[in-house]
């Protein structure tokens, strides 16, 4: 893997740089699509790909080791084969998704146990277990195996965490170094700063994971609740200590403005189910706020889904339509939503890059925030 950092804001920490990966170039401020079971759901990869283009997604390790299960990909040749898509694909560890399981779950040094979504079997995770998965996976970024800690966290329980997190990356990075790669490309691994709403939690765990050395640093943790200035807070203190000349992944965040505010305070790389998930659920995303499709107030309303056209569904469709494709409850509506969401996420970061390198990125993130945040 290799970054290069293109241009740094001088009124923000804000970065435009290039992640040049096996499976191509990220250029960055990016937003990964999240397609958890090998699947953007509802999405072509011909769409993903000429339609919303992204230069990398995100798949889930636990799903994906629970069903379609690591033999199966292994058969496959790995997950790019699996699913048909060429370009950079990352995995999370499933430290994520153990935490959300929370009654299912037991957490240990050793590792987690926890219980099927599925069918209510037994399993075991170790970090060890997890950087074998990956391995089989065939992601080009692997993540570490973390605990991510709710809101609000003691600030026992998130100290004791977070050196366990930090003991679980030594056991990655051990193991890692003894089981070969599988397929004919690299993978880059990617340890998780954790430390909940602590500010000197957060700055030991910045400082332990830079000490490793890896190829790029993620931030776990945050966007579980907590009030968005502090997540904020903790990014700035975090990425302060972050070494500048790797990227740097801020996990499961967030809405279109905690997009900008994070790329402010220095972050490359996001992702959430926010456009996907919200999408299904109706809520589209536009540069002017949001909409609820589902409100009777566009029952006939035939304006164009969003003006700006930026994916082809925008002015190809109404309002009226795609409401009414929700109302009758028609799979049409939902793919409809996620295309719009995803091409208006993707807009989002291509923009404040080419603001970024245009050197006046702080005026317009201030004025894309005050004109986002609004409901329609
Ligand atoms: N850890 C991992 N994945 C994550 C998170 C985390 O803390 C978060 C927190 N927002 C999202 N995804 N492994």
């Amino acid at each position: 893997m290799k970054f290069k950092l293109e241009s740094t804001d001088t009124t923000s920490q804000a970065r435009a740089g290039t992640i040049t990966l096996d499976h191509g170039i990220v250029e960055t401020p990016i937003f990964m699509p999240v397609g958890t079971v090998a699947t953007v759901k509802g999405v072509h990869q011909k769409e993903l790909k000429e339609e919303i283009n992204p230069d990398i997604i995100l798949g889930n390790t636990y799903h994906l080791y629970l069903r379609p299960q690591t033999p199966i990909l292994e058969k496959a040749g790995g997950i790019h084969k699996f699913m048909n898509w060429d370009r950079n694909i990352l995995t999370d560890s499933g430290g994520y998704q153990v935490y959300s399981l929370s009654a299912n779950r037991k957490i240990k040094e050793e590792g987690v146990k926890f219980k099927s979504h599925i069918d209510g079997s037994f399993h075991f995770f170790t970090p060890e277990k997890v950087m074998e998965i990956q391995r089989v996976i065939g992601a080009d970024i692997i993540m570490a195996f973390d605990e991510c800690t709710p809101y609000p966290c003691d600030y026992r329980y998130a100290k004791r965490s977070m050196h366990m997190t930090h003991r679980w990356l030594d056991r990655c990075i051990n193991h890692l170094e003894k089981t070969p790669l599988k397929y004919d490309y690299q993978q880059s691994f990617f340890p998780i700063v954790q430390g909940s709403t602590y500010k000197d939690l957060r700055k030991e765990s910045a400082e332990y994971i830079a000490s490793v050395g890896a190829e790029g640093n993620a931030i776990g943790g945050l966007s579980v609740g907590e009030p968005a200035e502090e997540m904020y807070e903790m990014t700035e203190v975090v990425t302060a200590i972050l070494p500048k000349d790797k990227p740097r992944y801020l996990m499961g965040v967030g809405t279109p403005i905690n997009i900008l505010e994070n790329i402010a305070l220095g972050i490359d790389m996001f992702d959430c189910v926010m456009p996907t998930r919200n999408g299904r659920n109706g809520m589209l995303f536009t540069a002017h706020g949001t909409i609820n499709i589902k409100n009777k107030k566009w029952e006939a309303d035939f304006s164009a889904i969003d003006e700006m056209n930026i994916t082809w569904v925008d002015t190809a469709y109404s309002k009226a339509y795609l409401r009414h494709l929700f109302t009758v409850n028609e799979m049409l509506g939902r793919q409809i939503a996620t295309i719009h969401n995803l091409g208006f996420y993707l807009w989002l970061v291509r923009e404040a890059r080419k603001h970024i390198l245009a050197g006046d990125f702080s005026s317009w993130k201030k004025m894309m925030v005050e004109q986002m945040d609004k409901r329609l």
